[in-house]
């Protein structure tokens, strides 16, 4: 079946949906085809920290009833690290930002039920997509239904928001790739129990990183450093439970364990790819860039490409001036690397580095004393404070 549309979407994360919301918006129509069900999309685990960017876009363009309703307003972090807790407190260090605690399954709930009440046009369970034609001002879409009917969609541009493993990246002939893969993992929990602390917990300690965040009153998000091959059958309840004890455990403070719903093992990399745009094929969230998730960026960044992206596609096609598009990528990249150093940074400075990784013993001494220090700076120094409050919570969205 041959159909058109002004701008193709390859796949409903955060990244497509919003930009589907934030096109129609602006009366450019669009055609979004994702290859998972509603469901999984739906119950998909990621990310919990929403900027303050973040979440006025999402109130700007009416969809953020539910999130202000049930969000969490968090103030700040805690910093763990030998045997000291430190709260870095972001309202004053920045001019009053605070962060949202609000799971990205449910900014990806409200935005695909507004989508389906708007009549957007959401096909789930689409198998084959491909892109051509990007060369032209007329690039194809093509994919096959849950119905198995074959789709060739002609649109003026398409965005690739198909994340790290879709199909537009590789669409593009030429990309500058730089990367860096970490020698550890994280392992996810949900646990139905109450959050045993008021904001997230960032812990360094010797027996790997830890953190506490949480998604409700009532469920808590934890996540401990693991070995990038370990095999999530070999982490019991016990066993995670008794290493969360182990790396969080503070006098005078006590850590409540509860069911754990779900756990997963997710590896740790950080990856961009340059440029965001080819032709008339434009990549957006994680398709073009990875973060690890130590900073809270991803998803962050996922919304900051796709507001640029809308703007510079309204005018593109709307009023046919191409200097936001041939500025696309390079007004992306700025925030993408500053995310991605600011990433690094955290998960340098927190994670135990296996021994294995540096030349000699004495040299992970070396980087572990580093990381005391820089600690111990962050939460002494009030300009070392505030260049980590500033970018975790955020720079204003462009
Ligand atoms: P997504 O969410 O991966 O969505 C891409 C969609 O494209 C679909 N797709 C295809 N559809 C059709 N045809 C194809 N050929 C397709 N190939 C793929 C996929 O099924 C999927 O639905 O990318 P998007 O929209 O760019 O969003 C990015 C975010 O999901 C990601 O950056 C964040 O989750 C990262 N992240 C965090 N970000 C934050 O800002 N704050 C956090 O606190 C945070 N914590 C995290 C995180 C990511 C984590 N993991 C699991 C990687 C914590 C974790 C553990
Ligand atoms: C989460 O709540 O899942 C979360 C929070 C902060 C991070 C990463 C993940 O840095």
């Amino acid at each position: 079946m041959r159909t058109r549309t002004q701008v193709g979407i390859i796949g409903a994360g955060p990244a497509g949906l919003l930009l589907q919301h934030l096109l129609a918006q602006q009366g450019v129509d669009s055609v979004l085809v994702e290859n998972r069900s509603r469901e999984y999309c739906e119950k998909r685990q990621r990310a919990g920290v929403l900027e303050h960017g973040s979440v006025e876009l999402l109130k700007e363009i009416g969809l953020g009833d539910r999130m202000v309703r049930e969000g969490l307003t968090h103030s700040g972090i805690y910093l763990q690290f030998d045997g000291e807790r430190h709260h870095i407190d972001f309202p004053s260090l920045t001019g009053g930002r605070t962060l949202t605690v609000y799971a990205q399954t449910e900014v990806v709930k409200d935005l695909i039920a507004a989508g389906l009440a708007a009549g957007h046009q959401l096909h789930f369970e689409v198998s084959e997509t491909a892109v051509r034609d990007i060369d032209t001002e007329r690039p194809v879409l093509s994919f096959v239904d849950a119905d198995g009917v074959a789709h060739e969609v002609e649109c003026d541009a398409i965005a690739g928001c198909d994340g790290f493993h879709g199909v537009s990246r590789p669409a593009i002939p030429s990309l500058r790739v730089s990367e860096r893969t970490y020698p550890f993992a994280w392992l996810g929990i949900l646990a139905t129990v109450p959050p045993s602390t008021d904001e997230l917990i960032y812990a360094h300690s010797p027996h790997g990183f830890a953190m506490h965040s949480m998604r409700s009153t009532e469920v808590s998000r934890l996540y401990i450093q693991v070995d990038p091959d370990e095999k999530i059958e070999d982490w019991s309840d016990e066993r995670i439970w008794e290493q969360l004890q182990l790396r969080l455990g503070h006098p005078g403070w006590t850590l409540s364990e509860g069911p754990i719903t779900e756990k997963s093992i997710t590896p740790m990399r950080s990856f961009v790819a340059e440029p965001m745009r080819h032709g008339r094929l434009f990549l957006a969230g994680d398709a073009a860039h990875i973060v690890p998730p130590t900073g809270a960026k991803g998803l962050n960044l996922a919304v900051a490409d796709v507001k640029v992206l809308a703007n510079a596609l309204v005018r593109l096609l709307v009023e046919g001036k191409a200097d936001l598009a041939d500025a696309y990528s390079e007004t992306c990249l700025t925030r993408v690397w500053r995310s991605t150093w600011f990433s690094w940074f955290m998960t340098s400075m927190l994670h135990r580095f296996p021994v294995e990784s540096f030349a000699s013993p004495a040299e992970a001494e070396f980087q572990e004393r580093l990381q005391i220090a820089q600690l111990r700076q962050v939460v002494s120094s009030t300009a070392a404070a505030t260049n980590l409050a500033e970018n975790y919570a955020g720079w204003p969205l462009p």
